[in-house]
This record gives structure tokens, C-alpha cells and sequence, in this order.
């Protein structure tokens, strides 16, 4: 047996040692090193990183406990042809997932890792996800070879001893195996075991890949257990909005990676909006579960934020900025001589010259960018300066809206309400947005993507929108769902609507249907405010003719999302609930 060295096995949970010891005995370590999550821990290994070349110090006095990371060009997104969903029964994953059966892949992936950690340290990383407590958390263990992956999930999940004392003896915890092996695309892949509660993946160092908290367990695996268990795993944000009387109101939406999930949780509300507040509960993932009161409470599972740098600025962002000072590991951004990071679109003009995120010289003249389209910061929420005390509430937040939004540059309007739950299930089903560098291909072109969790939902997509239908009788006072674009574009290619703080002006009807304040009519689609129902104040340079534009409903666009949609009812037709058909009929009939 290994050494186990420097932190000794702290825990006595049987299930969890034997499981090391088997992992151990499959890849061959040279060291355990069993994680505790001290602060003490974090200064070793951050030393030990920037030692190894992984980590680099960013200026200290700028960026306090900031480093920089660069990861194989090779290994920049969340690679989707590579993640499977292994179940005994192919069509339990559905036709929307890759799947292999778990015999093969367990076979495969045993031989790939086999000896893959020779002389080298394999970390036990213990981790809740949730608030301690609460009755929706989960606990974790990831073993993995990676500096990298320990430091940044002592970021994004509530890492150490904690996890143990919640597990105490239980064998119910998600097993979850990393090997980098050699970074390799060919020997790639990201297996989920939604059976056994097990992950393993292999040949990538990227984020969204082996962060295994996140993604995979949260999404893929937490859908699973949601389905099981009557709960909701979603790929949204969770914000509230505090009024000036001090009102709450609590919010989640689901967007596609990439699409501003991060920029809408932090929502900094324009002068105009005197007294308002938006307060961040997450920023990715949210868990749901219907309370005694009959109303669906979310909590945010994870304890970071692991957001796209480019396009991150004072304007777009400005919490986020002031979150990323200090304590935030940065991937894939561009290095200043001064030991700073930029990226397009930030504050700061390009650098006269910098280090690209491939670590090569770069000036404003060069044609590559400088920073990775889909490069990141990863920066503890306890940071963000409008992070809502709720976070840490094991109960969460009762939700009075539910926002699905896509990026579309024609078709959606600026905002629609769904007229009930049944049709804001088939709003969110047929959802469509344009492709971005979050995941590799092919960027721009437009792809269904129910609820954002295309990617992310661990079964058949068809149970999982019949599993959003029956929620509702779980649910006596249902949130109210809308739909929103931020990024419709008029003729001349430029976006209609300016986005970013001016969303406080969507959000705020938004809040208002949900407690019968507002103003909208009856559309087709849906319903929508009024011509009076923004308040425009402060938007003097605006022509209100855009807003009319980002509204307007073509008949013709429609008949086109209609005709789009049938894909995926075809692809998903044996499992596809009825109401959806019906409810396509009733929209196409309203046009
Ligand atoms: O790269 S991640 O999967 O962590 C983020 C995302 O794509 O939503
Ligand atoms: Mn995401």
C-alpha cells in the first residue's frame, strides 16, 4: 500500500476506505493524500502547484491569493461527444445522451486507469453539495491526480471534514474517480454510473470535465436522484430581488452555458432603480424542492462561481469584478507583464503586450485572441459583495419565478409569461439557442436545448420533461415561468435591447406578474407587458421603436420554431408527454 502521506486517512467510514483502497490498488499512487479542507492545506498544495509550474502567482498586491492557470490547448470546454451516461438499459439515458453500456465502460476506463497514478500524489477530496444540513445537500468524494481539480473544488463545493461528519457511516455518498492520464483527446471521456452513484473521468484537466461536484454530479447524476426522489436538479442561477420596501422576491432561470447566467445572478440595477437590490443565492445550478407551504424552495448546491472571463467588465459585471480581486483562480486568460490578467472585453484597454492564454506573445495587432473565448475565473461565492444571506439557508428560497432564457438573435421576444405551468413546461422544452465556446462545436448555430440541461440531464430527456409535468402536483403555489432574450438583433446587426443592468427593468415586471402588479396582454405566445409596463427612466438614449422590435412576434419566424421543435419531438416521441403535443397545437392554432 501507498503511503499515506501528508494528510492521514480522516475518516472511519468503512465505505469510503475500502473504495480508496480499491482505487488505490487500480491506479497505483505513489502518495494518498486525504484532504481536510484546512487553510493550512490550501497554502501547501497552492505552494506545491506553483513549484510544479501549474499554478503562477498573480501580482499579490493587485490580486491577492490570485493565480493563473493555463490548461492543454487541447482541453478548453466541456467536450460533449465524450460524456456518456452508462445505465443498464440504453434507453433509461435516451436519445439525447451518449451511452455505452456500464460493463464496457467500467472494463474500458479500469484499463485506461490502471497504474495511472504511478509516483505520483492521489488526492481524497471529500465535499458537500448544499448548505450542512439541509435536506436536499449531498456528499461527494473525488479522487483525482490533480492539484488543480482539489484547489477548485475546495472553491466550488464545501470541501473537507465537513462532508465526512455529514456522511458519518452512510455508504450513500457519489464516488467520483479523475486520471488527467495524458491529457489526451482520443482517451477522453466523462462516464456517469447514475445506478451506482458513480463517476469516472479520464484525459481532461478542463473544469466542466472534473470538477465532478459540478456538472456531473449536480446535473447529470442529481437529475437522476431528483427523478428517484421528487426534486429538481436544474442548470440555473438563483437571484433575489429586494424591493425598496425590503421585499423579497426569488427568481431562477435557466440559461445555456455561456449565455449570461453569471451577469443576471449579480445584476447591479440601473440609478434609476433607486433602493433596489439584487442579491445572488448561485449562479449555475439550481436544486428544488417542493416545502410543507406548497411552494418550490431552491438551493445552490455549489459554494463558487466558475464563470467565462471574456465580456466580464465594470459594465457588464461590475460584483463580479470586485469578487475576482482576490482569492480567484484564473484559466486561460491572458497574462500582463505586471503579473495581472485581461481578457476581451475587459475594463482595461489591451495590453501593449501580454502573454496569450497558450502562453505566447501576444500584442493588439495579432489576429488569435488573447484570452480563450471559454476561459475562466473561479473565485469563492463568500467574495461576491451581493452574495444573499439565504445561501447558506439548508431550507433555501421559496421561488416565485421561473426564467428560461436563450441566446437568439431573431424569433424570441425580450420577455414573455407562459400562461401556466403546463405551458411554461412545453416554454422551456422547446427552447432553442445559439451555440457557444462553453462546449466544443459548432458556435452560432442554433440548437434545442430543453431547459439549458441538454448537456446536463443524466436520463432520457422525455421522462425528464414528463418529470417537470408531475412536479406540479407536488406543488400547490407554482412559481410563474417566463421566457426572455437578451440578444435579439435589428437589421443592422446590432442587439435591440442592452442587456446587462437595464434587465433590473424585465426583471422588475417579471416580479410584479408574480404578485399581480403588472400590466401585459395576451399574445400568442404568451403574455407580455404592456407598452406602458417598463419603466424607461434613465434610458433616454433608448429608441423605444427597438423595444417594439425586440417584442414583435413574426408569424413567419414562429412557423419556423414550430417546424425547428418537431426534431426533437421526433427524436424523443416514444417517451414525449402528450401535453406537449397538445400544447404545440394550441400554440400553432393562437397564431
Ligand atoms: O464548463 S462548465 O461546464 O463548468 C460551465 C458550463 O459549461 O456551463
Ligand atoms: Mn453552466
Amino acid at each position: 500500500m501507498p503511503a499515506k502521506s501528508p494528510g492521514s486517512c480522516n475518516t472511519t467510514n468503512h465505505a469510503v476506505t475500502s473504495w480508496v483502497d480499491e482505487i488505490a490498488h487500480l491506479t497505483r499512487p505513489e502518495r494518498i493524500h486525504w484532504c481536510d479542507g484546512s487553510e493550512e492545506e490550501k497554502s501547501a498544495l497552492t505552494k506545491l502547484a506553483v513549484e510544479l509550474g501549474i499554478l503562477i502567482p498573480l501580482n499579490q498586491e493587485k490580486r491577492p491569493g490570485c493565480y493563473y492557470h493555463r490548461s492543454n490547448p487541447n482541453d478548453v470546454a466541456r467536450v460533449e461527444q465524450c460524456t456518456y451516461i452508462c445505465t443498464a438499459n440504453a434507453e433509461d439515458a435516451g436519445p439525447t445522451n451518449n451511452w455505452m453500456a456500464p460493463d464496457k465502460m467500467y472494463a474500458k476506463l479500469r484499463a485506461l486507469c490502471d497504474g495511472a497514478m504511478r509516483g505520483r500524489t492521489m488526492y481524497v477530496v471529500p465535499y458537500l453539495m448544499g448548505p450542512p444540513g439541509s435536506p436536499l445537500c449531498k456528499v461527494g468524494v473525488e479522487i483525482t491526480d490533480s492539484i488543480y481539480v482539489v484547489l477548485s473544488m475546495r472553491i466550488m463545493a464545501r470541501m473537507g471534514r465537513q462532508a465526512y461528519d455529514q456522511l458519518r457511516d452512510s455508504p450513500h455518498f457519489n464516488r467520483g474517480l479523475h486520471c488527467m492520464l495524458d491529457i489526451n483527446p482520443e482517451r477522453r471521456f466523462i462516464a456517469h454510473f447514475p445506478e451506482d452513484n458513480a463517476v469516472i473521468s479520464v484525459g481532461s484537466n478542463y473544469g466542466g470535465n472534473v470538477l465532478l461536484g459540478k456538472k456531473c454530479l449536480a446535473l447529470r447524476i442529481g437529475s437522476w436522484l431528483g427523478r428517484k426522489e421528487g426534486w429538481l436538479a436544474e442548470h440555473m442561477l438563483i437571484l433575489g430581488v429586494e424591493s425598496p420596501e425590503g421585499k423579497k422576491t426569488y427568481a431562477v432561470a435557466a440559461f445555456p452555458s455561456a449565455c449570461g447566467k453569471t451577469n443576471f445572478a449579480m445584476l447591479v440595477p440601473p440609478p434609476a432603480f433607486k433602493g433596489w437590490k439584487v442579491w445572488t443565492i448561485g449562479d449555475d445550478i439550481a436544486w428544488m424542492k417542493p416545502g410543507p407551504d406548497g411552494r418550490l424552495y431552491a438551493i445552490n448546491p455549489e459554494a463558487g462561481y466558475f464563470g467565462v472571463a471574456p465580456g466580464t467588465s465594470t459594465k457588464s459585471n461590475a460584483n463580479a469584478m470586485q469578487m475576482i480581486q482576490r482569492d480567484t483562480i484564473f484559466t486561460n486568460v491572458a497574462l500582463t507583464p505586471d503579473g495581472d490578467v485581461w481578457w476581451e472585453g475587459h475594463d482595461a484597454p489591451p495590453p501593449q503586450e501580454c502573454l496569450d492564454w497558450r502562453g505566447q506573445k501576444w500584442t493588439p495587432d495579432s489576429k488569435e485572441k488573447a484570452a480563450h473565448p471559454n476561459s475562466r475565473f473561479c473565485a469563492p461565492a463568500a467574495n461576491n459583495p451581493m452574495l444573499a444571506r439565504e445561501h447558506d439557508d439548508p431550507l433555501g428560497v421559496p421561488v416565485s419565478a421561473i426564467i428560461f432564457g436563450a441566446r437568439r438573435s431573431t424569433t424570441m421576444p425580450l420577455v414573455y409569461q407562459a400562461f401556466n405551468w403546463i405551458h411554461g413546461v412545453y416554454v422551456g422544452a422547446t427552447m432553442g439557442s445559439e451555440m457557444t465556446a462553453a462546449a466544443a462545436g459548432n458556435i452560432g448555430q442554433v440548437r434545442l436545448d430543453p431547459m439549458a440541461m441538454l448537456p446536463f440531464c443524466g436520463y432520457n430527456m422525455g421522462d425528464y420533461v414528463l418529470h417537470w409535468l408531475r412536479m406540479r402536483k407536488l406543488i400547490s403555489s407554482p412559481p410563474r415561468i417566463f421566457h426572455v432574450n437578451w440578444f435579439r438583433k435589428g437589421a443592422d446587426g446590432k442587439f435591440l435591447w442592452p442587456g446587462f443592468g437595464e434587465n433590473m427593468r424585465v426583471l422588475k415586471w417579471i416580479v410584479d406578474r408574480c404578485h399581480g402588479h403588472a400590466d401585459a396582454e395576451e399574445t400568442p405566445l404568451g403574455w407580455v407587458p404592456g407598452p406602458r409596463a417598463f419603466d424607461l427612466t434613465g434610458m433616454e438614449n433608448f429608441d423605444v421603436e427597438d423595444l417594439e422590435k425586440a417584442q414583435a412576434f413574426d408569424v413567419e419566424e414562429w412557423r419556423n420554431e414550430v417546424i425547428k421543435s418537431n426534431e426533437l419531438f421526433l427524436k424523443l416521441y416514444p417517451h414525449l408527454p402528450k401535453e406537449l403535443i397538445f400544447q404545440r397545437e394550441l400554440l400553432i392554432s393562437r397564431f
